[in-house]
């Protein structure tokens, strides 16, 4: 296994949870690197469901280490009830370290989220409220608090110069009640007890594993669609989820990466705003969303369905290097009749086959697509390649051949199992 970066190809939720769990079988270390909890990772064992927001999808192994990177942001009150929640469940949690230059989400990153999103009306982006963009703001303009800060005797100093800033904004800008000092500071102290046993100089753990041959495993959150650089800019998050962000988000040269994985799903699905060229608006649509049981984990907003986008998955080889990717959720399009693959666009007179910049040419861009015969067998229990229908196999070798990269993991259920391991 080595090292393998595990990525979303499209708009985020493509089954990544449930693939780092059953990858993480192999593996030492998992790593966070990027987002925060807006991120909704789903792990299936037996009949137990377990929906993660910051914790690793390692973290049911009780014999591995699970690391939240510096890339990531942390809102300590999420944190603490993931774990409460888990632990009451009855699972014993696999190793958890934090890492120290990792930034914290804070009320106002909250408040600022959805008053920007109230403010853009009409031209919001559909974020999950979770203030994940102020956070990563604040990091960028070098003024957000980290956890090592939270540890550190200048917090109280810190958080003050904040919350006196942060107040004039949402009064002045937004029309908003402020937050009282007082009380955050309370909270983010109790915080800083509870945390202090998992902080540690995680970059250093990471390389250090990587020097005795351990296997890590890197766990991108949201998708390459939502890229901060090669996303559907504005429509993205804040953060980086492409394979390039793992270096910066976990403090590891790009050659410590052996094995880049993109997570596809057999269709598309997006949730939130922005353009969506294979989208499925009406009847078929609400059936794969139906089947796949497309609903956001962390907002249970609908998510918007449509046809697999081949230009998107090129795309996402290209800016991530992919080795090989995973397909999930085949079931789910069992008993359609006809599948339908995006190969290119038809853009005015053009044809494109690469992904444009341009959200003014992606809303106008026609998919151009080619039908597959579907099939109607039951394949959630195939293990083996040999065990799909003739047309199943078709539809993923089409995948392979318009993408050019390999299908290495097939997904064909929810469960950690239902998984087919091709190479
Ligand atoms: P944000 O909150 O600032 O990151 O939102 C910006 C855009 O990023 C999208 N985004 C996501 N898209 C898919 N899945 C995500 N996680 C949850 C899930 C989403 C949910 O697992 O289903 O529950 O709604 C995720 N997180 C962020 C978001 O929709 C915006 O388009
Ligand atoms: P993530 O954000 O990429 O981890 O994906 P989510 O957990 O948000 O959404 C994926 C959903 O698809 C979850 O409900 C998973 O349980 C489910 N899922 C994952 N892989 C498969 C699969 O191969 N088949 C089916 N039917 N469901 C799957
Ligand atoms: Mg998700």
């Amino acid at each position: 296994m080595a090292t393998v970066a595990l990525v979303g190809v499209q708009w985020g939720d493509e089954g990544k949870g449930k693939v780092t769990d059953f990858l993480a079988a192999r593996a030492d270390l998992v790593v966070r690197y990027q987002g925060g909890n807006n991120a909704g990772h789903t792990v299936v064992v037996g009949e137990e469901e377990f929906r993660l927001h910051l914790l690793p999808s390692g973290i049911l192994y009780p014999d591995k280490t699970c690391i939240i990177g510096n890339g990531v942001v942390i809102d300590p009150a999420v944190l603490f009830n993931e774990i409460e929640v888990l632990t009451r469940r009855g699972v014993t949690l696999a190793k958890l370290l934090v890492s120290e230059r990792a930034h914290l989400i804070l009320p106002y990153h909250r408040l600022l989220d959805a008053a920007e999103e109230e403010r853009r009306g009409k031209g919001c982006l559909g974020t999950t409220r979770r203030g994940i963009g102020p956070a990563y703001t604040d990091k960028a303009a070098r003024t957000g608090l980290r956890v090592i800060d939270l540890l550190g005797e200048d917090f109280p100093q810190l958080l003050a110069e904040n919350i006196a800033y942060k107040n004039a904004i949402l009064r002045n800008v937004y029309g908003k009640e402020g937050l009282s000092y007082e009380e955050v500071y309370r909270e983010y102290q109790a915080y800083a007890e509870k945390l202090r046993p998992y902080v540690a100089d995680t970059s250093l753990v990471i390389n250090r594993a990587i020097a005795e041959g351990k296997h890590v495993l890197f766990e991108g959150a949201q998708g390459t669609l939502l890229d901060l650089d090669h996303g559907t800019y504005p429509f993205v998050t804040s953060s980086y989820p492409t394979a390039g962000g793992v270096c910066i988000g976990a403090g590891v040269g790009p050659r410590a990466i052996d094995y880049v994985v993109g997570v596809a799903k057999a269709y598309t699905t997006r949730v939130g705003e922005g353009p969506f060229p294979t989208e499925l608006p009406g009847e078929l649509g609400e059936e794969i969303r139906k089947r796949g049981r497309e609903f956001g984990t962390t907002t249970g907003r609908p998510r918007r369905c449509g046809w697999f986008d081949a230009v998107i998955v090129r795309y996402a080889a290209r800016v991530n290097g992919l080795t090989h990717l995973c397909i999930t959720k085949l079931d789910v399009l069992t008993g359609l009749p006809t599948l339908k693959i995006c190969y290119g666009y038809r853009y005015k007179e053009e044809e494109l086959r690469e992904f444009p910049a341009s959200l003014e040419v992606l809303r106008s861009c026609q998919p151009l697509y080619e039908e597959l015969p579907g099939w109607t067998e039951d394949i959630s229990g195939a293990r083996r390649l040999e065990d799909l229908p003739v047309n199943a196999r078709r539809y993923l070798e089409r995948i392979e051949e318009l993408t050019g990269v390999p299908v290495a993991l097939v997904g064909v259920g929810v469960r950690r199992e239902q998984m087919i391991v091709c190479h």
